[in-house]
């Protein structure tokens, strides 16, 4: 019988000394996006698809559901008497706790819908999410204290809705997989510890941006382009999913390496993707996995961020791609 997530959280408790706090909060967390996921699977039926008509602080249009689940995640935290503060993709600033509610010693981050551009077309989307340490619990949560790098991460993880709703995460004892059982609500160990391999067979970028790469990206896609005639002597297979959620849970299942450059159609963005929220968590699941992920310069968990939606380029997956990618720039 596969273990369920309150029996693999209790083990990490006995096991590896980890907080009952945080596993409460992973908890928490995991049955919050089982409402988001019946949000999402009910689309049309529930009125859900489409725009809201508004824009995120990355100058993005909202998709309803995007705002549905950010309110969703929001309320979830602050509720939860673990959390000190809240920050996401589509709020401007950190949300503090209110005054009639307990504050906990954990910052919760995340993007409450990543893919949005694939709700409308029923492609998989996911919530991301990020727990660094809040100190002492504080009423007064300020931008500056979400600023600390991907290695003081607790915890980091994802929930991907597509035909299955999974749940991924890691709280630095390797990453692990559960798949929800919609008959019982449970969520079961599917996956004990994801690992992929160095080696890639398939690689995964948005090829339409080509001519707006940096040249040692352009150097490295020419070469898995050229397959089994170029310098790398096999072939490759490509995917594009645009969802980095979805991208990362292919690699971390079968292998692969997921790149989302910086370009040069706007040089004062150094990536699309966003530190804190996306590229941190996101780093850390695959470096668990035996994986690697860095910004084309240095490892993405390193990076001392400056702002609380900061961009970064992204190189993600199977060891020896990204280190080979990763020298093309040095
Ligand atoms: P949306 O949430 O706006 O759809 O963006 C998703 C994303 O941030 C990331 O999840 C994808 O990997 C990437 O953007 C796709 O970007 P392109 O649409 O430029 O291919």
């Amino acid at each position: 019988m596969a273990k369920t997530l309150d029996l693999y959280l209790h083990d990490l408790e006995v096991h590896h000394q980890v907080d009952p706090r945080l596993t409460a909060l992973i908890n928490h967390l995991a049955c919050t996006c089982k409402e988001i996921s019946f949000k999402v699977s009910q689309g049309a039926l529930a009125g859900v698809l489409g725009s809201a008509g508004s824009e995120n602080v990355q100058g993005e249009t909202q998709k309803k559901l995007d705002i549905i689940a950010n309110d969703i995640m929001c309320r979830a935290c602050t509720e939860s008497g673990f959390v000190s503060g809240v920050a996401s993709e589509e709020m401007d600033h950190a949300l503090q706790v209110p005054e009639d509610c307990e504050v906990g010693p954990y910052l919760v981050l995340f993007d409450p819908l990543d893919g949005s551009s694939n709700i409308d077309i029923n492609v998989s989307i996911g919530t991301i999410f990020s727990i660094l340490p809040a100190g002492e619990a504080r009423r007064q949560v300020k931008d500056e204290d979400f600023l600390q790098s991907g290695r003081h991460q607790l915890a980091a993880g994802y929930v991907i809705y597509g035909p299955q709703t999974q749940l991924v995460f890691t709280l630095g004892f390797g990453t692990t997989l559960f798949t929800l059982d919609l008959g019982t609500g449970n969520f079961y160990q599917t996956v004990e510890k994801l690992e992929i391999a160095p080696q890639a067979k398939e690689f995964a970028i948005n090829c339409s941006n080509m001519r707006h790469w940096e040249a040692p990206v352009q150097r490295y896609i020419t070469e898995l382009l050229a397959g089994s005639t170029g310098p790398r002597g096999k072939d490759y297979n490509m995917r594009w999913v645009a969802a980095m959620v979805a991208e990362v849970h292919r690699i971390l299942n079968r292998g692969g390496i997921f790149m989302y450059p910086k370009d040069n159609r706007d040089p004062s963005k150094p990536g699309k993707l966003r530190l804190m929220y996306e590229a941190n968590p996101m780093s850390w699941l695959v470096e668990q996995a035996g994986g690697r992920a860095t910004n084309g310069k240095q490892n993405i968990l390193d990076i001392q961020p400056e702002g609380l939606h900061q961009r970064v380029a992204v190189f993600l997956g199977a060891k020896e791609e990204v280190e080979l990618v990763t020298s093309y720039h040095n």
